[in-house]
């Protein structure tokens, strides 16, 4: 006979869902409080692009915070990342601090470049954020060399390189998978596909699955679901474990959705989608929804504390736009900071990151 479910064993059937993926409860709740602030503070970015304050392209994360969240929450503090434009989330989830992402995109002394980066070109060598970069897929053979020289110098760390989905028919993509699995480098690809590049969609610029991509150079591929936060951190917690352990280079897609147009220049939807497909991914695949139905369902959250959550999220992401405000332009010598590399005492040119 079925078992009757009252709201008490609802709860305890249902906290399973963390037990399953290894997620306390208070982890759950860090993780949804991650990706209430990424939500709250690309809709603030997006505002300030609306009224002009923010110039230049500037591409946004909503709708794939999960990966951003899930993916580095399991990282150690001295561990690597590197990803293409849509780096804003993932730049807070490494802990660059918001107020200075927010201020780069505002072009301000204030932010993580300078001013001189802009939204593509966020950069934290303190915590090992290393771009924001706008070539696509740019930022792939330098993840390797980052992963090189990890071994080389015998660290116990991995270098996570994140990329679009347009970003697996690049050449250098391919160069670094193999250079990445002959001398089994710390790294792991994760490609993001959100199912189009630009206006393009991947299964129109490709006959095989993402996974395939790595089958010629017997790195081992996996796919998992990018808008269940759960799912994301229990993968890349196994698959960095292997890493860090010598198991040489990984790639995994993570299935995603944006939610917004390509960039803050283009429409939501277009020739190459409709209104209706953006509306069910909306409705189906919010990843912050999807986590929210989660945790309510095992009693570990409700709709007042969401809210109290939501709030502050809210109050980080306003702060940051308040400090971008209130920071200066750069001035007009700032132009050539940063632009030559000086020689260092071996006469060799050396680039001190630390003053950018
Ligand atoms: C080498 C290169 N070619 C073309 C472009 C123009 N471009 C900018 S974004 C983009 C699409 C990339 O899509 P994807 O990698 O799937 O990432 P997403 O925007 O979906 O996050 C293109 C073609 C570029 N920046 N660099």
């Amino acid at each position: 006979m079925a078992e009757v479910e009252t709201k008490t064993n609802r709860g305890a059937k249902k906290k399973d869902v963390l037990a399953q993926h290894g997620v306390t409860e208070e982890l759950a709740l860090e993780l949804m409080q991650d990706m209430l602030l990424y939500r709250r503070f690309e809709e603030k970015a997006e505002e300030s692009y609306a009224i002009g304050k923010v110039g230049g392209f500037c591409h946004l994360h909503i709708g794939q915070e999960a990966g951003a969240a899930g993916v580095i929450k399991v990282l150690q503090s001295d561990d690597y990342v590197l990803s293409a434009y849509r780096s804003h989330t993932q730049a807070i989830a490494k802990g660059i601090n918001p107020k200075a992402v927010m201020a780069e995109l505002y072009g301000r002394v204030g932010g993580t470049s300078g001013g001189k980066g802009g939204s593509m070109h966020i950069f934290g060598s303190d915590v090992r954020f290393l771009g924001g970069h706008g070539i696509v897929g740019g930022q792939v053979p330098i993840a390797t060399g980052v992963a090189w020289k990890i071994k080389y110098s015998g660290e116990n760390t991995v270098c996570v390189c994140f990329m679009g989905d347009a970003t697996v028919n690049q050449g250098g993509f391919h160069e670094s998978l193999n250079m990445a699995a002959l001398w089994e480098l710390p790294v792991i690809y994760v490609v993001e596909n959100n199912e189009y590049g630009m206006g393009t969609a991947f299964d129109r610029v490709s006959k095989t699955d993402i996974s395939t991509r790595s089958l010629p150079f017997d790195i081992p591929s996996s796919s998992v679901n990018g808008q269940d936060v759960l799912s994301t951190y229990e993968h890349f917690r196994n698959l960095t474990e292997q890493v860090r352990a010598g198991g040489g280079p990984r790639l995994v897609e993570l299935r995603t959705y944006r939610f917004r147009g390509h960039s803050m220049s283009d429409p939501v939807s277009g020739t190459y989608r409709s209104t209706e497909e953006v509306e069910r991914h909306k409705e189906e695949s919010d990843p912050i929804a999807i986590l929210r139905d989660q945790l309510f369902a095992a009693a570990v959250l409700d709709q007042d504390t969401l809210g109290e959550m939501d709030a502050r999220a809210k109050k980080i992401a306003a702060g940051a736009a308040d400090f971008a405000d209130e920071s200066p332009v750069p001035e007009p010598e700032a132009l050539y900071e940063n632009v030559w590399a000086e020689p260092n005492s071996h006469g060799r040119l050396f680039f001190d990151s630390r003053k950018v």
